[in-house]
């Protein structure tokens, strides 16, 4: 049984080292939102993947703050919860708002592994200790920095590359990486900024013989992505899309896509995230854990949420040296040379908290009792 006496809300600052470009815009820092909850003199943590605005999905920092101190905290605040897995149908009064939602969700996933002496990942029913990773590189200036990037980050190890697309920035562009890397495993992701009627421009695509074609329609579009799957040799892979598990077996029966790229924060936590996962399992579709430009905290939880037994693609989990200069866990995150993350077998999340450096940067914080 876990009672939370307390949340703590925070949003922090931090400044990307690098960048990222997405179709709907480019990012050079984020506004976090971390979400602490207490019990039993013990804490959790969870992050609250928002963007600093709402080009992704509906939701922002802003919003994510006015849902959790106003409906979120209220109703899970001093309740009897026998379980984390409870936190979730005690939200769903509220529409949508799956990150706000989500981040509270996970800090109390965190906080019972804790409490149980647990590993987050065993906590959550995963399997495997070492994870492969990819990255997610964003729209660069020019198409050489582009290659420049891929070719460092495949030193690096990682074993597979994501670029982003958009319209002027997309078949051309990937017709040059796979010309540079023509043995790569590579991706590309559109991020809803296209429509059907660019069918025949994005059949170009096969060409490049990429693993998958991430989200290129409407976010809220599983019927069109039904009708452009069957129009492609290449698989698609749904982002946005997928908001919970029941969405996730309509958009396999229908043929949406082939693969799932899972959002903690998107499903608004890990019981629906696991729900998903075994939903894509149950329909033989491979699944991997999509990243959201999080500080180290999100990062422990997509690790976590990543050795899950179907999560068998690499996923845009990398190491916290690619967003941050001063991560706000430790260790940060690393990467081995053969592109994987070891899991750690520590309690809970698996890395420290560095409270005094979350303090230095945050920005707001509001305890709610
Ligand atoms: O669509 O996967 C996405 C970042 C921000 C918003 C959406 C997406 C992304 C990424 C980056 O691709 C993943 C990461 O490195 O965290
Ligand atoms: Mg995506």
């Amino acid at each position: 049984m876990i009672q939370l006496d307390r949340i703590i809300l925070r949003e922090i600052r931090m400044p990307l080292v690098s960048f990222f470009e997405t179709s709907f815009g480019r990012t050079t820092g984020r506004r976090i939102l971390l979400v602490e909850v207490r019990a039993e003199g013990a804490s959790g943590w969870g992050e609250v993947t928002a963007p600093e605005n709402p080009f992704f999905n509906e939701e922002t920092t802003e919003t994510a703050w006015h849902i959790i101190t106003r409906y979120v905290a209220p109703r899970v605040l001093h309740r009897e919860l026998a379980c984390a897995a409870e936190v979730y149908p005690l939200l769903t009064h509220i529409r949508g708002h799956n990150m706000a939602r989500g981040g509270v969700e996970a800090a109390v996933w965190e906080l019972e592994a804790r409490l149980l002496g647990k590993p987050l990942w065993q906590h959550v029913g995963g399997v495997q200790r070492e994870i492969p990773c990819g990255v997610s590189i964003g729209i660069q200036n020019t198409v050489e920095e582009l290659l420049e990037h891929i070719e460092r980050e495949l030193a690096a190890g990682y074993q597979r590359i994501k670029i982003k697309i958009k319209p002027g920035w997309d078949v051309d562009v990937v017709e040059r990486v796979r010309a540079r890397f023509p043995s790569v495993r590579l991706m590309a992701d559109a991020n809803s900024a296209y429509t059907l009627a660019d069918a025949e421009h994005l059949k170009r695509l096969d060409d490049s013989y990429l693993m998958m074609i991430e989200q290129p329609l409407a976010w809220w579009d599983l019927y069109d992505h039904a009708r452009l799957q069957e129009q492609l040799q290449t698989p698609l892979c749904l982002d946005e899309c997928i908001r919970n598990a029941r969405l996730a077996e309509q958009a396999l029966e229908m043929r949406a896509g082939r693969i799932l790229n899972i959002k903690l924060g998107r499903v608004a936590g890990f019981a629906e995230a696991r729900r998903v996962h075994d939903a894509a399992r149950a329909a033989a579709a491979p699944v991997w854990c999509g990243g959201m430009l999080e500080s180290g905290i999100g990062r422990a939880h997509n690790i976590a949420l990543s050795t899950l037994e179907n999560f068998v693609l690499p996923g845009d989990v990398s190491a916290s040296r690619r967003y941050w200069q001063r991560d706000i866990i430790s260790p940060p995150v690393e990467v081995s040379p053969q592109g994987t993350i070891h899991v750690s077998d520590r309690p809970g999340l698996g890395y420290d908290i560095d409270l005094d450096y979350i303090h230095s940067i945050t920005a707001r914080k509001e305890e709610l009792v």
